[in-house]
């Protein structure tokens, strides 16, 4: 399983050096994620599994980019380290596009899932219309599979080494690969990627295999070989772009098999299309299959995590490859979270509101404490590793009136920290004072009520533990 202290030690010290640089170009202050309740990043983790998302290099800044930082751990970009994007002409490799989305994802301590070094598609011209010898093809796989994974060795925890082999009726897809080369191309290309990377998981990768059936069948087939002949092959991705209401029934069952071959299974591509547009029927039906999708995977050991293909509507591929369809993913086109993203929070063990426990008989005597001293109470919990930490905070009100909108803070003695992203309240640091506050959503605490927000941030020098935390001015105990 990936954590942040183990990103943070494969990183090394040129990675902690990205991270530091590309924290440093960071706004001070972010906008929050657009969700209640704990991001699925930290939720995931706590259930030892990933919680990813693709994106595109354009996608790094602003809203979709703040959002992504907060909720996901994970990123795989959507077409930047793909051939055609990565080798536009034979043997010049123009990497600025994938190290964009590799630093973003360092700065703000996520995986990155590589995709892909060998497709049928999304292929340069030089290559498709190259006219090829048989030997030729081969070398340029080879060095093509070799220099992507040097490039970003120690930087892509894994790697989509062959995308779509298949048809679907479980033949060998009929691609420039498969016809010149035959089918060894798969175990070839996966030995070159292990050469270059000993350390990066390899997984191959494929739509429409989640159910058992003749597809699926060939790509268990191809696994438990390439297993018998000690080719370096760690996992399988399904890809799992569904249609509504059609998560196969035998996707749990199917990922297992694969698990019980001895390889880690992932979800790499979700995403729940429907007819446009939209209504509450079919988002809740969404929400189910979403739930389906992620208990499948949770309730396989060897399933390490889900990403979902975009995690927003606006950017979404289905709507431009299937025409009427869309709304495919857990935030609409205005990025706001969907009955599919609390779908996916619950399923993490998650909830959007704090439980509290109504009381069952009135107070005999009423608190006379307004918010502040002995009526507010917070609770800190950090994780830190060597250059960055997340904390989670809740805030109680534990006066007698409600507070409607709030500021907590709080001071860190020394040391230099930078708030890279916040969720659910706007968090802002000036020397060693810090200042939390509520979005339009969490601006009330009744009273007695609580209220939670986090934020990552990276730290140099020191990292005491913080104090003097204080509620709209009034002092806070601390536990
Ligand atoms: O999301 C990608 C989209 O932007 C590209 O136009 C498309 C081109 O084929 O590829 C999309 O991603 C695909 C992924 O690489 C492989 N599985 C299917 C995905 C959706 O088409």
């Amino acid at each position: 399983m990936f954590s942040k202290r183990t990103l943070r030690s494969a990183l090394g010290e040129s990675g902690a050096a990205l991270l530091a640089t590309a924290a440093a170009v960071l706004a001070f202050t972010v906008p929050a994620a657009n969700a209640a309740g704990t991001p699925l990043r930290d939720l995931a983790a706590a259930k030892g599994v990933y919680m990813g998302t693709a994106l595109m290099q354009n996608e790094l800044t602003g809203t979709s980019g703040s959002i992504a930082g907060a909720q996901f751990d994970s990123v795989t970009p959507g077409n930047e380290m793909k051939w055609a994007s990565v080798e536009p002409t034979r043997g010049t490799y123009n990497w600025g596009p994938a190290d964009q989305i590799v630093s973003f994802a360092q700065a703000n301590h996520m995986q990155v899932r590589g995709h892909n070094l060998v497709w049928h598609s999304q292929l340069p011209n030089w290559l498709t219309s190259g006219s090829f010898s048989n030997s030729e093809l081969h070398d340029i796989m080879i060095k093509h599979v070799t220099d992507e994974v040097t490039h970003f060795k120690g930087e892509v925890v894994h790697w989509d080494v062959v995308n779509e082999p298949f048809n679907e009726d479980g033949t060998y897809r009929s691609d420039l690969w498969y016809n010149q080369l035959g089918s060894s191309y798969i175990a070839d290309a996966l030995t070159a990627a292990h050469a270059a990377d000993p350390a990066a998981k390899l997984y191959i990768n494929d739509y429409n295999v989640e159910g058992q059936n003749a597809k699926s069948n060939a790509m268990y087939a191809l696994v438990k070989s390439l297993k018998a002949q000690g080719v370096p092959i760690d996992g399988v991705g399904f890809q799992a772009h569904f249609i509504l209401g059609q998560v196969p029934s035998d996707f749990k069952a199917n990922l297992q098999r694969f698990a019980d071959l001895g390889v880690d299974v992932a979800v790499t591509e979700l995403d729940v299309r429907m007819q446009l547009p939209s209504d509450a029927t079919k988002l809740q039906q969404q929400a189910n299959d979403y739930t389906t999708v992620m208990n499948d995977c949770l309730g396989v050991s060897r399933c390490v995590g889900v990403t979902v293909w975009g995690f927003n509507d606006a950017t979404s591929w289905v709507p431009s490859t299937f025409p009427g369809q869309g709304a495919a993913t857990p935030y609409d086109e205005n990025y706001q979270p969907k009955p599919a993203y609390t779908a996916i929070q619950t399923a993490l063990g998650g909830t959007t509101t704090p439980p509290t426990t109504p009381p069952t008989t009135p107070p005999t005597t009423p608190p006379t404490t307004p918010p502040g001293g002995s009526g507010c109470a917070v609770s800190y919990g950090v994780n830190q590793w060597n250059t960055g930490f997340t904390a989670n905070i809740t805030v109680t009100n534990g006066g007698s009136s409600a507070v409607n909108g709030w500021t907590l803070t709080w001071t860190q003695s020394s040391g230099t920290q930078t708030v890279t992203q916040a969720w659910n309240a706007t968090v802002t640091r000036s020397g060693t004072g810090y200042t939390a506050t509520n979005l339009s959503y969490n601006a009330a605490i009744p009273a007695g009520g609580s209220t939670s927000f986090g934020f990552n941030a990276n730290w140099s020098g020191a990292n005491p533990a913080p104090t003097g935390f204080a509620l709209n001015g009034a002092a806070c105990s601390v536990s």
